[in-house]
């Protein structure tokens, strides 16, 4: 079976009469600053891990609308289950520079206290489940917590965003079986960004991409241009309302591109053609979103100076505090596993002290 992309904005910034929703200058300027806030600080921990300042870093360059819009669709009561490509659902929620860079850093200040890889951000305050590293784990996390919020008959869904690699994981099957029989508050969001490490979808499955697993399994499903602000933004909130509806969860595949390495130890050269990769420079989300705001006088070249400026200028400030910042405490090592830290803790905390004096 085939399926179409719901897309609304083009390549020139043109928005379509199909588009039938409505979406506030406010959220539109807000998405674009998110999302070039993202890509800067993206690009500025590839640089410092370079430097050998911070051991690992991955970026979402070229997806930033997957995560801006469909955050913006959302509301805050919301629970979000990121991958690792979705650091700006984090910053749209009012999660700092600062708080993200001191995790990529994995310092003192580090809410997890360095005890993650980077890249593995979270907030209990901004209902942000942690990343955590292996591959679609938080998908059936994501259809039980949409259930609950089911019975509890909450105003409320679970969002669980994941690459098109992880679909070939038992737990995705899992998942999206359990919440289309359970009714779970759930939107599935795949990121169909055509790789998973250096394995191309036409290795990955046979099907026509992901949306077909999701009619599989009897969940409403949709694919959608993942580079299309507005798109995105529709089809989430038209999703959001489904599960609210009680109608069940939502899959949707967001068609996008991995514009660059799938982390800091990845070196795309080896196996993908270059003129692919320039094949997708037209359809960049944060471009047509500008097009579209400049096209509509929401936006000027002045505008786009000054923020760029003072984007630097803010990540420069959080980046030189989480460079002088210690790292957590030897204590902390020990610490948040039980109430009460048990005699046997106590007694290898105190041999590891003596072995560093
Ligand atoms: C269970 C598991 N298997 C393998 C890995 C190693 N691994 C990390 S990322 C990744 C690729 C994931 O691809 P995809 O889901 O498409 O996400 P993308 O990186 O493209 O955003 C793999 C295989 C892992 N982290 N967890
Ligand atoms: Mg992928």
């Amino acid at each position: 079976m085939h399926m179409d992309t719901i897309s609304y904005l083009d390549l020139e910034g043109n928005l379509s009469k199909n588009f039938q929703g409505q979406i506030e200058p406010e959220i539109l300027l807000k998405g674009y600053h998110t999302m070039a806030l993202t890509r800067h600080i993206d690009a500025r921990m590839i640089t410092l891990q370079r430097q050998s300042a911070i051991t690992f870093a991955m970026s979402s360059l070229g997806e930033e609308a997957c995560s801006v819009a469909s955050a913006a669709a959302l509301q805050p009561q919301d629970w979000m289950y990121p991958q690792y490509r979705e650091a700006a659902i984090f910053f749209w929620r009012g999660g700092t520079p600062g708080q993200y860079i001191h995790q990529m850093f994995c310092n003192e200040k580090d809410t997890f206290h360095g005890r993650q890889m980077p890249n593995h951000f979270g907030s209990r305050e901004l209902n942000i489940v942690q990343v955590s590293s292996p591959i679609g784990t938080k998908i059936p996390h994501a259809a039980g917590c949409g259930y609950a919020m089911r019975m509890q008959k909450e105003n409320a869904t679970a969002i669980c965003y994941f690459g098109e690699g992880a679909t070939s994981e038992g737990d995705f099957h899992v998942g999206l079986n359990f919440a289309a029989v359970r009714k779970s508050q759930t939107i599935f969001f795949c990121r169909n960004n055509g790789y998973a490490i250096s394995t191309p979808c036409k290795e990955q499955f046979a099907s026509d991409g992901v949306a077909p697993k999701g009619i599989g399994y009897g969940v409403e499903t949709l694919r959608v241009d993942g580079n299309d602000f507005f798109a995105v933004y529709d089809v989430v909130s038209k999703a959001r309302a489904h599960c609210i509806e009680g109608k069940g969860p939502v899959l949707i595949e967001a068609m996008t591109y991995r514009m660059g390495a799938h982390s800091s130890s990845d070196d795309p050269s080896v196996y993908r053609n270059e003129d692919e990769v320039k094949s997708w420079e037209p359809k960049d989300p944060i471009l047509r979103l500008g097009l579209y705001l400049k096209k509509q006088k929401l936006w000027s070249l002045d505008q786009e100076k000054k923020m760029l400026e003072s984007i630097t200028k803010q990540v420069d400030a959080a980046i030189s505090e989480a460079k002088i910042c210690a790292k957590p405490a030897l204590r902390s090592l020990f610490e948040n596993v039980y109430f009460e830290i048990p005699t046997k803790l106590e007694r290898q905390f105190e041999q590891r002290l003596q072995e560093k004096s």
